[in-house]
This record gives C-alpha cells, sequence and structure tokens, in this order.
C-alpha cells in the first residue's frame, strides 16, 4: 500500500467522495499526505457516481497544519499544490472541521467549497508563532472571506478562533451536530452537490474590498505591534502578504506570499521558535516513568493560606472550572484572601481581560474553609504559607493526618527542602513541590519539584494538574531555588556586582530590553520588591563567612527603598505612576558602595552586560544538569521562557548559548573565573560540552532525577 494511501483514504457514500486524512496524532501534512489528497480529489472528479466531497480528518482533529519537523529540511513537495487541487475542482468539496484546523489544515480548507465545523472546533494560522507565515494561500484567502482587517488580526497574533466566532467571520459555513461529523458532512455535501457556480474563496472581492475604504489598517497594525514585535520578521511579513492580497491579484499575491516564506522558514526567530514549540513539548514528558503511569484526576483542590500566592493559585483552578477551597487559619486573613481575588477578577473585567459573566462564574467555585477536616476529601493539596521551614512543617503534619489516602500534597514553596517537608508525613512519597511563580494565575510556569523520596505517581499527577489548570509544568530536583530560580540566581549576582563596577541600573535594563525582556531586571525587582531577597541574603551571610553581599541592593532595602511599592527602589516613581525614572539617590550608594570597597570604575558594552548575566546563568544550568536535578536542557529553556520572560524568538538560556557556541563561552568564564574567583569556576559539564563542540541545548542530566 502507498504512503498516500495509508494517511489519506477515499471511500465514495451515498454519491460523496469522502477523502479522510489519517495522520496521527494530529493529521499533520506529513509526507504522503498532500499527494494522498490530490489523488483523492481526481478519483473524485473523474468518479462520475460522485457529485460532491467531503475533507474531514480521522481520530481527534481535523489538519493541525504542515509537519513542522519537515521545516528546515528539503522535503520534496508535490508538483501540483493541494491547494490549488482542491480549488480547481469541478464538483463541490466541503471540509468538516472537528478538533483543530490549523495553518496549512484551515488553508485546505479555505481551498474548499464549504467548511463546517463542530461547535468545539478551532481554526487558525498560527504559523507566526513559529516564525514563519502561513505558506499555502492562507494570507490571500483568507482576507477575501472575512476582510483583511479581521484576517491580519488571526494571523498576526496566530490566535485559534472556536468555531461559532470563525461562523461570524464568515469562515465556517454551518455548525452541525458533533454526535456523528462524517454523517452530517455527506447529508451537507447532497445538499449543495447539484449547486453553481461554485463558490470560490479566491474569486470573492466583497470583502477585500473594505482595504479601499481603510487603506491605513496595514500601517497601524504594524504600530500596533511595534513593541511585542521587537527584533522579528515574521509579523511584519504577515502584514505584507494581506497587504498585497488587498492590491494584488491573487496569483501575484501568492507569489508575494511564498517570496516572503521563503525568507522566514531559516531564520534564527523561526529556528528558535521551532525549537521552543517543541521543547515545549518535551517539558511534558518524565524520563524513565512506567509506561502504565498513569495520573491522578484532580476534581478539587485544596490550598492552604490564602496570601498573594494562596489566592493566585486558587485563581488558577478556579480559572479552569476546578472548585478549590481555601483554608485559613484566622478568619479575617480568610476574608482579606478572597477580597484580594475578588479584587483581581474585578480589574480584569474592567480591562476587558475578563467577561463579567466569566468572573461570577469563578468566585463561587472558590469556597473558603476554617478547618482541615473541610479539606479532606480534596484530590490534591497546595500549601501556600509563610516560607519558613518550620511553619511549613506544623502544617504537613496536620495535612498528613487529614488528607485522604493518595492525594499529592504539594508545597509551593520557592527555595525548601521538599525532603525535610516530607520527613513529617508519613507518606513522604505523596509529597512534592508545585512551585508557582508569582502573580500565580498569570505566570505559566510551574516547577514540579521531587523530593528523594517522591513517586512517579504524584510527580505524573502534579504535572498533569498543571497542565489542566493551563500550565507549563517542569520537573525540578529538590536543591537550593530547585531549577529556574537557581539557574536564574547568578544572573541577579552579576547585575548587582556590574553596579560596584560602575554599570547602572537603566543602563542594564536598556540591554536586557533590547535583547528582547519585556522589562528590564531592575525594573522587575522594584516590581517584586526589593525587600523579598533581602532576607535570604541576610539569612546567607549569616550562615555563610564566604558570602559576598550585595551592598547595594542591601543599602537600598535599609534606607526604605523596596521598589514600587514604597515609591522608590532602583527606580524613582510618581505618585500613581508606574514609569521607572532614574534616580541620582541610587548612582551616590553605588558611588559610596564602589569607594568604600575600593572597587576599580569602568565602563561596559552592552555585548559584555548581556553576557556576564547570561553566561553565569548558563554555568549554573551545567551544574544542575550535572547533578541531575533537571532532566533535560531544554526544560531549563522552557522554564526560562514562562518563568522570567526571556524572548521566545531567542529559543532560550541554553538555545542562546548555543548561537555564542560553547568555546567562545567557556573561554569568557575561564577569563571571569581569573579575573573574579571561584563564582565563575566553569562546570565540568560545561568545559566538556566545549571540548565536545557539542551543545548546550541537547545537554543531558549526568544522573537521573
Ligand atoms: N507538526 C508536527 N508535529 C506536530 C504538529 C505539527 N504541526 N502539531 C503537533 N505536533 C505533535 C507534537 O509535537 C506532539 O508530539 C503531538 O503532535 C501532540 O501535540 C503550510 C507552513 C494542534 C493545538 O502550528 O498547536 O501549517 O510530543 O502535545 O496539546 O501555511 O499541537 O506527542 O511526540 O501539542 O492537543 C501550523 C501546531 C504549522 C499547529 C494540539 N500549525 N500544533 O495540541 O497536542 S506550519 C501549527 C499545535 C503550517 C502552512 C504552514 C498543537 C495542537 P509528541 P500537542 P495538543
Amino acid at each position: 500500500m502507498s504512503e498516500a494511501e495509508v494517511v489519506v483514504r477515499f471511500e465514495v457514500e451515498g454519491g460523496v467522495g469522502v477523502i479522510t486524512v489519517d495522520n496521527p496524532p494530529v493529521n499533520a501534512l506529513g509526507p504522503g499526505v498532500r499527494e494522498g489528497i490530490i489523488d483523492a480529489v481526481e478519483r473524485g472528479v473523474a468518479d462520475p457516481n460522485v457529485t460532491a466531497m467531503v475533507l474531514i480528518g480521522a481520530g481527534r482533529s481535523f489538519i493541525a497544519g504542515a509537519d513542522i519537523r519537515q521545516f528546515g529540511k528539503p522535503r520534496p513537495m508535490p508538483a501540483r499544490r493541494s491547494t490549488d487541487v482542491l480549488d480547481d475542482s469541478t464538483k463541490p468539496i466541503v471540509a468538516a472541521i472537528h478538533g483543530y484546523a490549523l495553518g496549512g489544515g484551515l488553508e485546505h480548507a479555505l481551498s474548499c467549497n464549504y467548511r463546517i465545523a463542530v461547535a468545539s472546533a478551532k481554526v487558525g494560522l498560527p504559523e507566526v508563532l513559529i516564525g514563519i507565515l502561513p505558506g499555502g494561500g492562507g494570507t490571500q484567502r483568507l482576507p477575501r472571506l472575512i476582510g483583511p482587517k479581521a484576517a491580519m488580526d488571526m494571523i498576526v497574533s496566530g490566535r485559534h478562533v472556536p468555531a461559532e466566532e470563525a461562523e461570524t467571520l464568515g469562515i465556517i459555513d454551518a455548525i452541525v451536530d458533533d454526535k456523528d461529523l462524517r454523517k452530517e458532512a455527506i447529508r451537507f455535501a447532497k445538499s449543495v452537490a447539484a449547486k453553481r457556480p461554485l463558490p470560490r474563496v479566491r474569486d470573492r472581492t466583497d470583502r477585500i474590498a473594505e482595504a479601499k475604504t481603510d487603506p491605513g489598517m496595514f500601517e497601524a497594525m504594524r504600530k500596533s505591534i511595534a513593541r511585542k514585535a521587537r527584533n522579528q520578521k515574521a509579523p511584519y511579513h504577515c502584514i505584507a502578504c494581506v497587504e498585497a492580497a488587498a492590491t494584488q491579484p491573487f496569483e501575484e499575491g501568492l507569489k508575494t506570499e511564498r517570496r516572503l516564506f521563503s525568507e522566514l522558514e531559516n531564520s534564527d526567530e523561526a529556528k528558535a521558535l521551532r525549537y521552543a514549540f517543541f521543547a515545549e513539548r518535551e517539558v511534558a514528558k518524565i524520563p524513565d516513568a512506567p509506561k502504565d503511569l498513569k495520573p491522578a484526576r484532580i476534581r478539587t483542590a485544596a490550598v492552604i493560606g490564602a496570601g498573594t500566592m494562596g489566592g493566585g493559585i486558587a485563581m488558577s483552578f478556579a480559572d479552569f472550572g476546578i472548585p478549590v477551597k481555601v483554608l485559613e487559619v484566622s478568619r479575617e486573613a480568610l476574608d482579606k484572601g478572597l477580597q484580594r481575588v475578588r479584587d483581581n477578577y474585578a480589574i480584569s473585567v474592567k480591562r476587558g481581560s475578563l467577561a463579567q459573566a466569566e468572573m461570577d462564574r469563578r468566585l463561587p467555585l472558590i469556597q473558603p474553609v476554617g478547618s482541615y477536616d473541610a479539606i479532606a476529601d480534596c484530590d490534591v493539596v497546595i500549601e501556600a504559607v509563610f516560607e519558613n521551614l518550620d511553619v511549613k512543617k506544623e502544617v504537613f503534619a496536620k495535612l498528613d493526618a487529614t488528607m485522604k489516602r493518595g492525594a499529592p500534597l504539594l508545597t509551593n514553596s520557592s527555595a525548601l527542602d521538599i525532603d525535610q517537608i516530607a520527613a513529617v508525613t508519613k507518606r513522604p512519597q505523596d509529597v512534592a513541590g508545585a512551585h508557582f511563580f508569582a502573580p500565580a494565575n498569570v505566570m505559566k510556569l510551574l516547577e514540579v519539584v521531587k523530593g528523594s523520596k517522591t513517586s512517579m505517581q504524584t510527580i505524573a499527577t502534579a504535572m498533569k494538574m498543571g497542565r489542566d489548570i493551563g500550565k507549563v509544568s517542569a520537573v525540578a530536583g529538590t536543591c537550593d531555588g530547585f531549577v529556574a530560580n537557581r539557574s536564574r540566581a547568578p544572573f541577579i549576582t552579576e547585575m548587582m556586582l556590574m553596579l560596584e563596577e560602575g554599570a547602572l541600573p537603566e543602563q542594564i535594563d536598556k540591554v536586557m530590553v533590547d535583547f528582547g525582556y519585556p522589562m528590564g531586571p531592575f525594573a522587575v525587582n522594584d516590581l517584586s520588591g526589593l525587600d523579598v531577597s533581602y532576607m535570604t541574603r541576610k539569612r546567607r551571610a549569616a550562615a555563610d563567612p564566604n558570602y559576598r553581599k550585595l551592598h547595594v541592593p542591601d543599602r537600598l532595602v535599609e534606607m526604605g527603598r523596596k521598589g514600587q511599592k514604597t515609591g522608590a527602589g532602583w527606580y524613582r516613581y510618581e505618585k500613581g505612576d508606574r514609569t521607572p525614572h532614574p534616580d541620582e539617590v541610587v548612582k551616590s550608594v553605588i558611588a559610596d558602595v564602589a569607594r568604600e570597597f575600593g572597587i576599580e570604575q569602568r565602563s561596559f558594552t552592552g555585548e559584555e552586560i548581556l553576557r556576564r548575566l547570561l553566561c553565569a546563568s548558563v554555568n549554573e544550568a551545567c551544574k544542575i544538569l550535572e547533578e541531575g536535578k533537571a532532566c533535560r536542557a531544554s526544560d531549563i529553556d522552557v522554564m526560562w521562557l514562562h518563568g522570567f520572560g526571556f524572548p521566545r524568538y531567542r529559543g532560550g538560556l541554553m538555545y542562546w548559548a548555543d548561537t555564542i557556541g560553547a568555546r567562545a563561552i567557556c573561554d569568557q568564564i575561564l577569563s571571569w573565573h581569573e579575573r573574579y574567583g571561584a563564582r565563575w569556576k566553569p562546570a565540568d559539564l560545561l568545559c566538556e560540552i566545549a571540548a565536545n563542540g557539542a551543545s548546550f541545548r541537547e545537554a543531558k542530566p549526568k544522573r537521573a532525577l
């Protein structure tokens, strides 16, 4: 049987030729699929018994797009484009959509004469999210179907559009019963079999005419994306293609699309974004997990502590329809916590990012309770109390005595030893970390931290729980700071120490914003509060006489400059305004410290600042892998993308390091080791990668988790 027949089937039923794409798991347009569709259409056109055709996906979805794994590799394409063959059919073809019709999948549907979908289906052209653009005619057909403005919104955002909205826009002709899509599609095909002329999206001229009444829409879109699309080409090429649809004949527009697509396929941003896409799928996989490992289903949750983190965690469950009980010892603390949740939702409603009806649906799911008994039957519990080991031990002893058998007992601690917490329970196998990042209802990263006795079942359940509440779950081993914060700690140290040598907060922030971060690290520190890490530094200085104090931030905190919340930190803030203003006071504190400690002052280039911060973290990431505290280097990249706002189009920390090269990074670290001493001692694994000419992003842990 040829490959085309295996991934695409053609059967005639009641005079309707049914073309079924069957290429698990998501019916990507991999090898043989396009050819199979072409063969099937040609068979249907040639068969006198066939009056109409249906294009449908087997399994859980329509067609999810081109096979991303094939990009950047030579890939044979059929002589004729399958979308053109669909377009040129002399018999009507109905695209029947369930699951997803994305990218090339939607482009194939747009080349059909009709499109129907079940209500739960989603459609989209998400190519921009992997640094390219719809290269199968989508930038030319979609504007003709729904108008250039709506098309540009979909193509430049890459968002998935639910079927109902797609019908309103005009992408979907009818939403049908989801009990038997194939049957509904055959029925629909029969109903249009005799209709002529055949409706072809490419022939439509009514909607595209909107560009004539609003020719400024393209420049307006360019301006509106300027900040988010910094340093990237794909979003702007998408706009150029839609503009071509509005200004060029169809075939010319296709040529423009192909030309701009070819400029992007192997661009640095496309390669990095493809890497990020697959790294996010890898991170969900637990190495060496038993094949039959089945995570428990979380239907109800409990959170201990209604503080900022506890409230945010509770919102994360309610946002996904999971009832969650919030336990606080005092009624006052409970009321205050619930009020903060209500205020957070109200702000989203006011901003227009959340419908009032959604807020009204979510709030009742968050139930305040005052006793441990009230949470005994919950499927999972997450502790989010004060970051103090003794307090946490007390809570876990109560949870151990209260929670039903097998319920994961999770701590939101950001650094404390999971094993010490587990030791106070009789079920250490159920204890793990579930480290959310502030604000917990916004940040997507969830670090699932494995103690030495944590079971794989608990890890798998916590990982799935994270995905079920919209998080990107990543496994970490227990150590100080786990993986994400531990790998970022040297970045923070170096940025503070560079101040003593003559750099300024605003200079460092500009370098990192120009690199692609949404905010500079000092501005972020002003947001989170300079006092948050102050106590940790004091604790470490007391415990370790060799601990290198960070004099500048310590003094700012001692002066009461804690950041935005006190109106001044690294920057000065005008009342009611969050715009950071460089402050002479900070300069003078820096100058005092440099003078008191006799630190030689010098100027820094942007590149040196960037490498000083990131190389410090690359070195730590290699130590983390040496100790087996992360499952793979690309997991660390996923943590940096979703925990720290690392620019996605640069792939991640380890991916960036590979763009510099292991040898160059190792030599740089060796020179800083000579200049600054022990903290810059290169990790053995880093030297090994450099010596072998290997890559950081493919580095494997030296030990199992
Ligand atoms: N190509 C190759 N593999 C893919 C794939 C794709 N397009 N989409 C998913 N997979 C794999 C994925 O790596 C994972 O593999 C498994 O399928 C399940 O995916 C010409 C040029 C469809 C919303 O960008 O957004 O068309 O880990 O875990 O959570 O103009 O997958 O099991 O080995 O994500 O249910 C445009 C990308 C391509 C869609 C399903 N299309 N995919 O989410 O499952 S470019 C996309 C997704 C293009 C044309 C252009 C999601 C999903 P493994 P999953 P999911």
